[in-house]
């Protein structure tokens, strides 16, 4: 079947094929082509000359293009990923590279956690299981392809997979994540797919660093190892970047913070990027333990702590803004960052299930989310208005259960992740997110697990939950953390200014004394949710 035009326009009732998959579809939210391309990569900035695209940028921040192709996307957007889903197809078990942080039993690192190994499919699998996530879960929007291994690595499946998308569910934006060894020779096929969002990782842009992260790639037929090969390597991301930016393609760097190797060295890495117009920088954390038999793991070398990797973020915002909502997802995950419904939708279910494909359920759906962000950015504004004219060096971190919707809807015992917020008077603003063990276990809560808690938020002055058990709460305030409840399920932004706005009072008639927290851990140990 050939694959839709851009701004094809179907009419109702127009049915297609896949396997024994069948697609009832109205086609018309196809991009036009003309919209692909613009100016390269990102490059709006601000009067001031400020970059005011980026993860936390809204709808008047961007220029009219790029809001429309991140409006949806959940990790483009991090107002987006609230609202809205993701679907990685594991397509892809190759590699053509090897990183000191991965093991290739589990998948790709550069994407991905340690410790966990996806259910790999042909494309025809991949494509119908595209179809039944979208189906099920509506607000489903894009589909990466970010392993196992390298999507580049091998690319007649890659392509094949979004091939089959495109022509069945081309509502659904298409999404690639590589390695970039290989991307100069792809560029022009993944424009003509109209895969508009492609990540690269890059972990350095000097090969003596890169020779302490990668111990060969292979290339042209042949093995290169240490300096060598790792100039081979950035070589080819780089001009891959530029590449993709001069066509228009949005691209996220996401870079591995290893202290002590390239920590330090990201920041030069930062600047050439955007320079090459990456639209946005993903900075995620080393994720090492012993158990996941990588040679950093098994060499002992440590991830950085959350303020670590915050420091460095912040260090880069001046630059380029950053992404700080990456959940590290395995190359099958399924549904919002942070929460994997991937077991819902095995290939032995989907391959059984007959899927009727109803893009007009889905648009309604993802209308009324539309009002819903409306609505938590109304109440945001509002509330940040109460908060004008006052000035403060005060900021603090705030914890927040959540699952979904922009509001504080989680209970304290069921949070497998905590959001942190940034409140000041200036706004807040989400700098990351903390994996914990879940404090209540088949009904009963696991009092050791309340330490992991709180090493996971000590930097937090409080945490907003939907409810919390009075065990819990009293070891939150014996560790210096408010436990909230009172915004339950409020909007987290607004509730965060408004609790906010009352700390600077509480400080100003010396209830309490405003001090720094401490440091916070980051998980370590494999995540398999
Ligand atoms: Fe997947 Fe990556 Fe596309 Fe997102 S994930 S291919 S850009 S659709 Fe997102 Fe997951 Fe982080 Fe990746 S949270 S690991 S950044
Ligand atoms: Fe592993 Fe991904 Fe690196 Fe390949 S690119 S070696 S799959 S982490």
């Amino acid at each position: 079947m050939q694959q839709p035009q851009c701004g094809i326009e179907n009419t109702k009732g127009d049915r297609m094929e896949l396997g024994g998959l069948k697609r009832v579809a109205q086609l018309r939210v196809m991009q036009p082509a003309q919209s692909r391309s613009g100016q390269p990569g990102c490059g709006s900035k601000s009067a001031g000359g400020q970059s005011s695209c980026g993860s936390a940028a809204g709808q008047g921040d961007l220029r009219p293009e790029i809001w429309e192709k991140v409006k949806n996307h959940p990790c483009y957007s991090e107002q987006a990923h609230h609202h809205y889903a993701r679907m990685h197809a594991a397509v892809a078990p190759a590699c053509n590279i090897q990183c000191n942080f991965c093991n290739r039993k589990y998948d790709c690192s550069n994407e991905s956690r340690p410790g966990v190994v996806s259910e790999r499919l042909t494309p025809e699998q991949a494509a119908k299981k595209v179809l039944a996530v979208a189906s099920a879960v509506p607000q489903m929007t894009v589909l990466g392809i970010a392993g196992p291994g390298d999507p580049l690595a091998n690319p007649e499946k890659t392509f094949k997979t979004f091939e089959l998308v495109a022509r069945t569910a081309p509502d659904i934006k298409l999404c690639l994540s590589t390695n970039g060894l290989m991307l100069p020779d792809y560029v022009d096929r993944i424009h003509a797919l109209n895969v508009d969002h492609v990540t690269i990782t890059i972990n350095m842009i000097d090969p003596v660093v890169g020779a302490k992260i990668y111990p060969w790639v292979f290339y042209n037929h042949k093995r290169f190892t240490g300096v060598e090969g790792a100039k081979i390597l950035s070589e080819r991301q780089l001009l891959g970047l530029e590449m993709l930016t001069a066509r228009g393609i949005l691209c996220k760097v996401n870079s591995v913070m290893i202290p002590g190797i390239n920590d330090r060295h990201l920041v030069a890495v930062n600047k050439a990027v955007k320079s090459r117009g990456a639209f946005l920088h993903n900075i995620m954390p080393l994720i090492s333990a012993p158990e996941h038999g990588t040679v950093f793991g098994l060499t002992g070398q440590r991830g950085p702590t959350a303020q670590e990797l915050k420091a460095l973020q912040d260090s880069c915002e001046g630059e380029m803004n950053m992404m700080r909502h990456c959940r590290q997802c395995r190359a099958d995950a399924v549904g919002l960052l942070g929460e994997d419904r991937s077991a819902e939708f095995t290939a032995e279910k989907i391959m059984s299930t007959n899927v009727v494909y109803d893009l007009d359920r889905r648009q309604a759906y993802q209308e009324k989310v539309e009002l819903q962000r409306e609505a938590a950015a109304a109440a945001k504004k509002a509330e940040l208005e109460t908060l004008a004219g006052k000035q403060s060096h005060i900021s603090i971190l705030i914890a927040v259960a959540t699952k979904g919707g922009g509001r504080i809807n989680e209970h304290f015992g069921h949070a497998k992740e905590f959001q942190v917020y940034e409140v000041g008077t200036a706004g807040a603003k989400f700098v990351g997110h903390r994996r914990v063990d879940l404090y209540c276990q088949g009904g009963y809560a696991e009092e050791d697990s309340l330490e992991t808690v709180v090493r996971a938020i000590n930097d937090c002055v409080a945490v907003f939950v939907a409810r919390i058990g009075g065990c819990p709460r009293d070891g939150l305030l014996a560790a210096g953390i408010e436990p909230v409840d009172r915004f339950a399920l409020e909007y987290i932004e607004q509730s965060a200014i408004a609790y906010f706005r009352e700390y600077l009072e509480r400080v100003r008639t010396g209830e309490i004394q405003h001090t720094q927290r401490g440091d916070a851990d980051i998980r370590q140990g494999a995540l398999t949710a």
